[in-house]
């Protein structure tokens, strides 16, 4: 994608994030040609079909639109909990990270983390240590978390037989179990099955479109249609009741249905890219966790910090963010194709060469 630079035209290869991903043609159509109406009230049809949609392919009785991740995800955590609860989330979960401790400033939910295998794992004894006893001293657990893809840890899968011990261990507390699947069609796409295979492990079901799907805006809760009526009365409440939401439901409708086959494209991009780097002096990758379309890559380069890499990347057009001193992330998707991946591999062996 070239853009105007300062003076002359700059290719742009942006790896920055799926989120950077811009409407397609075809999204821009569905929007424009949108049928509408309150949705605050039902009455929106293009709504009440991304909806329906979401539920049918995640396999669950319903499902809510809402304006983004950090939305549906605090949505089923004010659902699922009270006042005082506590939730067991992986310590480099995107809940814990990055959304800004909303489940603790609008719910009064107390984080209780532990640490994420390699693997992306929370593993099970830990968490069975980690659910509160019967104590008038504790408060009371109310939700475990787990996230698929997840992504700080590159984007890695959690296998379906991890996803099965994990259901029976809530079960077996009488606790519900809510996935952040932002990104759970390139978990399904890694594993060659239906995402539904996923979320049926789970009580709750968060997933974007904004992503890797391509859409402009907006996430999808799913799950029994009790929870989601409660959850829809809960999205009420943080102000998140939209009104003729079919003009961005379109586009989401549009990602469901025509970006999913799609992702497979990004994860051998992701690969391609991963393999590139791996050779190159003063990068380390770890290739068996390149599962899907994030690369996370240390830089233990002698005359490189992983900010200041991001920077000299950046003004060549190559853009990505590092995670911490010696961590970057780059992302592929689909405004990113593989002559834009080897654009991206000469220019960063050039710095480092
Ligand atoms: N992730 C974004 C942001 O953190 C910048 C990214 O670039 O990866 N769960 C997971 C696993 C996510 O990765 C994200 C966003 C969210 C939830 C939140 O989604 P949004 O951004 O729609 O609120």
């Amino acid at each position: 994608m070239p853009v105007k630079g300062r003076d002359v035209l700059m290719r742009i290869v942006d790896l920055r994030s799926d989120t950077k991903t811009k409407p397609t043609p075809e999204m821009r159509r569905a929007m424009f040609e949108a049928e509408v109406g309150d949705d605050v009230s039902r009455e929106d049809p293009t709504v009440n079909e991304l909806e329906e949609t979401a539920a049918r392919m995640l396999g669950k009785e319903a499902g809510l639109f809402l304006a983004s991740g950090t939305m549906g995800n605090l949505a089923c955590l004010l659902t699922h909990c009270r006042r005082g609860h506590e939730i067991i989330v992986g310590e480099m979960s995107h809940i814990y990270w990055a959304e800004v401790a909303s489940a603790a400033a609008f719910g009064g939910i107390a984080y209780h983390a532990v640490p994420n295998e390699g693997d992306g794992t929370l593993d099970p004894a830990t968490v069975r240590e980690a659910i509160r006893p019967d104590n008038i001293h504790f408060p009371e657990t109310g939700l475990i978390c787990l996230e698929n893809t997840q992504n700080r840890q590159g984007g890695v899968v959690l296998p379906l037989s991890y996803l099965a011990k994990m259901r029976s261990l809530a079960d077996e507390a009488g606790l519900p179990l809510h996935l952040d699947g932002a990104r759970i069609f390139n978990a399904a796409t890694y594993l060659g099955i239906p995402a539904s295979e996923i979320a049926r492990y789970f009580d709750s079901v968060q997933f974007c479109v904004s992503k890797g799907l391509g859409a402009p805006v907006g996430s999808l809760v799913v799950g029994t249609e009790d929870f989601v009526d409660r959850a829809r009365k809960t999205r009420k409440m943080l102000g998140g009741g939209m009104r003729q939401a079919g003009v961005i439901a379109a586009a989401g409708l549009t990602a469901l249905t025509e970006m999913v086959d799609r992702l497979a494209d990004d994860h051998l991009n992701a690969r391609v890219l991963a393999e590139g780097l791996a050779e190159m002096p003063g990068l380390e990758v770890d290739l068996g966790r390149v599962q899907t379309n994030i690369v996370n890559v240390v830089v233990t380069h002698d005359e490189w910090t992983a900010p200041a890499f991001e920077e000299a990347m950046g003004e060549r057009g190559v853009l990505f963010h590092a995670l911490g001193p010696t961590m970057v992330r780059m992302v592929t998707h689909a405004d990113v194709d593989r002559s834009d991946i080897v654009y991206a591999l000469e220019c960063l062996g050039g710095l480092l060469r």
